[in-house]
């Protein structure tokens, strides 16, 4: 018994936060040639919804492979970052659900040709 009483315990300070959390909605601009905001903080571990919307006429992209590849994300949301990036046309919006990886800072442009020279970049901030 001695044994199984640290064991539940900490399962219950695991699952705890999970339940009670619903994901945090960010909304991030995409227009010529910002995103905004520009730098995007979140807290490790935790739960979010990139809500993504190109306000612009032409196609951009948010390009953060290493982001995605350290995030955690359902396979549906995995497969909308494939290559590292999420691409919208002109006026799309897009959603993406992840839990926010290992805190550092992640770097964020666009892929579009010479885009990140006007200015499209930015980076993400994990806490
Ligand atoms: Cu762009």
């Amino acid at each position: 018994m001695t044994r199984v009483v640290p064991t539940a315990l900490a399962l219950l300070v695991l699952a705890a936060p999970a339940a009670a959390q619903s994901p945090e909605r960010i909304e991030i601009d995409l227009s010529n040639f910002k995103f905004t905001p520009s730098t995007i903080t979140l807290r490790h571990g935790q739960p979010y919804v990139l809500h993504f919307v190109n306000t612009a006429k032409g196609g951009h992209d948010f390009s953060a492979k290493a982001f995605f590849d350290a995030a955690s994300m359902e396979a549906r949301d995995r497969a909308v970052v494939a290559g590292g990036e999420i691409e919208l046309r002109g006026g799309q919006t897009a959603d993406l659900r992840l839990t926010a990886p290992a805190p550092g800072t992640y770097d964020v442009h666009c892929s579009h040709f010479m885009h990140s020279t006007f200015g499209m970049t930015g980076k993400i901030v994990v806490e």
